[in-house]
This record gives C-alpha cells, structure tokens and sequence, in this order.
C-alpha cells in the first residue's frame, strides 16, 4: 500500500474525521468523480483508492495511462486526503485496512455486474456499522463523451495491437473467445459475469478460419480468401476494442505470408497463429481421419522467419502451431518442433489436442517448460473442456482460447426456431424464448 500524502486528517484537537473511502478505475477524472468527491468531503476526511492494473485489467477496461499517471492525477485533486492503491475488485483487504465509516459510489453499481462489488461492500461494512454511499451516476454528454474518447483510444491500432503482450505479461493468463462478426464481437468485448468472489470477462478475440468459414456457410480448408477474412478483422473492429488473435491457417506461401503480416499489423491485430501443415489444409478437429500433412521443420521455420523478417512493431506477435499431437506423432516430435520454431523467432507455441482429456497437453507444457520458461502458450480446450484456466495456467499456459463455442451455441438455437415456425405457422412459438428486440438493440452503441 502507498500512501502519497496525508491532508486534514484530524477536524480538531480531538475528534477524529470520519473516512470516507472511494475506489477509482478511471484513466481521466471528470465530472461524474468530482460530484463523489464533493459528496464525499461533506461526510469526512477523503482516501481514494487507485485500482491496480491487474485488478482493472479483469474486469474494467485496458488503462491508456500508467498506474503512477492515474495515482498522480487524483493526489492533485484538492478534496482528496489521501491516495491508497487497492489491490483487487472486491474490497475485503482495503477495507479491513482502512476501516472507513463510510464507502462512496456512484449509484450505477447498484445494477449489472458492479452490482457483486456493492454487495460484497455492503457485507464488509455492515460487520462494524459503516454505510455504503450512493450518489446519483452523472450521465450527461460530457461524460458520455470522454468515454467514447477512452474507447476510441482503445481500439485505434497502435494501443489495440500492442495488448495482447500486455496482458499477457500483467495477468500470465489470457483468455480468448471465437468471434466472427461485429455481434459476436460486442457479446466478447461486452459480457461480464460476478463470479463468487470476482468479476470476469474476456481478454482477447480469436478470429477462428473454422467458424469464419462456417459463418459463411464454406469449409474449413482456406478457401475463405484473405480478403474476406481480413473483411471480418475489420468488422469486429469496428464495434470492440480488445486484442485480437488471427487464425492464419498454414499461413500459405512464405510469398503470401509476409504481405499478411503487414496487413495485419497494419489492422492493429495482435497476434497471428500459423499451424505447421502444408497442402489441403483440413480442420485438426478431423485428425488423422482425412489426410492432412504435417510441413517439414525447416520449411516452416523459413515462413517464421519471412514473418519475423516483415514484421515492423514488436507488439506483434507470430505464433508457431504445432500439430504433431493432431497428427499423433507424439510429445517428442511436439517438443523438437516447438523448440525449432521459436528458435526460428516464434513469440509463442500454440500446442494442440483433439484428445478427451488433457493429460497429452499437460504432458507437453510440463516438458516444454522445463527448457523455456518464457515463451507463451497457446491451448485450445475444444475437446479437453473439462480443465480449468487456473490448471491450465499451472502447467505454464499463458493463452487459453475458446475457438467455437459461440458459433456452436447460436446454431442449434436459430436451427430450432427455424423448426418451430415451420411447425406452427407462426412466431409465437419461438418467440417465448427469444431476446426481446429493445435487449439486442442495446447491445450497439450509438455514437
Ligand atoms: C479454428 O478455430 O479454426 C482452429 C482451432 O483452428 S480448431 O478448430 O480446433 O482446429
Ligand atoms: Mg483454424
């Protein structure tokens, strides 16, 4: 805990103020805070808490300034007392710290899921008689202004491309979900669930050729152009702001591959994932039941390095696929490969498996770890679903992909409605269990 400074702690000589706690998780003050503060300044001596990058990171948006920027812009704000950091979305350490006799926020935690942090709150204070504030939230175009401008910031190239190692290095654990237009984008960039003690969301998009095809009613075989796939990038981009990952298939021909390094990185998408298989490319889901061939080591570490070799920021990344485990070709084969590719420049090594069960994943990242500790991990636990992140992260995984799931869970859904108004002959059927219009509409913002 860092306190920066200390004002007007004591009202006189012997009567101690009351405290009044607030946390920010904001990279601009504006309006909407100075009304707590003011709020705030009429019940007692002021101590804000600054959220840790970690802790806005889960569950708020990016910061577009530094955690020392954010403390200093609040210490130089007259009503405040003091400047605490706090650690974590849920109070229960600052709180047992600080004791404040009461804790200030605007009233739009009391819905959604800012609505678990007011609970928790409201728990901690109610165990010694401290009182949850709630001032009315400013919502006025001011406000709404300076937001659009962070999201804005958000989603421009140079901060988007660059957050996927971010993150990555801040949290260890990235976790990716399948999008495949701007809807599914915005239920990646938008949904976030209290867990117990927690708020989540997603980290990073994955841009998967399997449902990018499927989307499009095409299989899964690279014969969705690049121009096409690069048309979905755009859309998703268009209505998000978080990293995106880019499933580039074999990457094609060294030739082809190195333009689409630059347009990608041009785009602002973070990382580009290219498997280790060579002619008619099929989904690894399938395995060995159709033919598929894996490329030799050198051919695909001279693509790597093509790649390296085009590549301009070093936010991006090139990560290597290694298929040998698809292939059934085993963990040695695996290892020998994964260590040939990042050798070759590799930022990270995305291992796969159509097994039921982790174990040959595992066994791998234990095995890989033991010589590379740094390199990142990519898994996709399509068919081993029953491991958690936290086992993942355990066994060194640092990006954990859902690669279909959104594309399998609105299929059966739209294939039943379809079925229900061809049987009754009407909608009404379907509609008891749809989204009413007014919910989808608010999923889109209006600039
Ligand atoms: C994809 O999502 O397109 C992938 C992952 O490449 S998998 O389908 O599991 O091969
Ligand atoms: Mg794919």
């Amino acid at each position: 805990m860092s306190t920066a400074y200390n004002r007007n702690m004591f009202m006189g000589k012997d009567n101690f103020m009351k405290t009044v706690y607030t946390c920010f998780c904001t990279d601009v003050i504006h309006e909407g805070h100075l009304n707590i503060l003011r709020r705030a300044k009429e019940l007692g001596s002021v101590v804000v808490g600054i959220l840790s990058d970690q802790a806005m990171i889960r569950f708020n948006r990016f910061p577009t300034v530094s955690f020392e920027e954010r403390m200093r812009i609040v210490e130089e704000i007259e009503l405040v007392d003091r400047v605490v950091v706090q650690d974590s979305v849920m109070y229960d350490s600052i709180i047992e710290e600080l004791r404040p006799d009461y804790v200030i926020h605007g009233d739009n935690w009391k819905e959604g899921p800012m609505k678990a942090i007011r609970d928790n709150v409201e728990g901690l204070l109610s165990a010694y008689g401290g009182q949850v504030v709630d001032v009315p939230y400013t919502d006025n175009e001011t406000v709404r202004h300076i937001d659009n401008q962070i999201r804005e910031k958000l989603s421009m190239p140079e901060y988007r491309r660059k957050r996927l190692k971010q993150i990555i290095s801040i949290r260890g654990l990235a976790k990716a979900i399948e999008v495949h237009n701007g809807l599914t984008g915005l239920i990646a960039e938008k949904t976030i669930v209290a867990n117990k003690d927690q708020l989540d969301q997603f980290d990073a998009m994955w841009i998967s050729s399997l449902c990018d095809s499927v989307a499009k009613g095409k299989p899964d075989i690279e014969l969705v152009d690049m121009t096409s796939r690069f048309r979905t990038v755009n859309d998703v981009m268009e209505v998000t702001t978080k990293p995106i990952i880019f499933d580039g298939d074999t990457g094609g021909l060294a030739e082809h591959f190195v333009y689409n390094v630059r347009s990608l990185e041009r785009m602002g998408v973070s990382a580009v994932i290219i498997e280790d298989k060579i002619g008619l490319k099929k989904n690894s889901l399938f395995g060995t039941e159709v033919e598929q061939t894996q490329d030799d080591i050198k051919h695909f570490c001279a693509k790597l390095k093509a790649g390296k070799k085009a590549q301009l920021t070093d936010d991006f990344m090139i990560i290597a696929r290694v298929e040998s485990l698809i292939l059934e070709k085993g963990k040695e084969d695996a290892l020998k490969r994964a260590r040939a590719y990042v050798e070759a420049g590799a930022d990270g090594i995305m291992i796969h498996s159509r097994k039921k069960t982790p174990d040959e994943i595992l066994s791998f990242c234990d095995a890989f770890r033991k010589t590379d500790t740094h390199t990142p991990i990519v898994v996709v636990p399509t068919s081993f679903d029953s491991i958690t992140e936290e086992e993942l992260a355990s066994h060194g995984v640092n990006v954990v992909i859902y690669a279909n799931q959104l594309t399998r869970s609105a299929f059966p859904a739209m294939e039943q409605t379809a079925k229900d108004i061809l049987k009754n002959h009407r909608a009404k059927e379907a509609d008891e269990r749809l989204m009413p219009i007014k919910d989808i509409i608010s999923l889109i913002d209006e600039l």
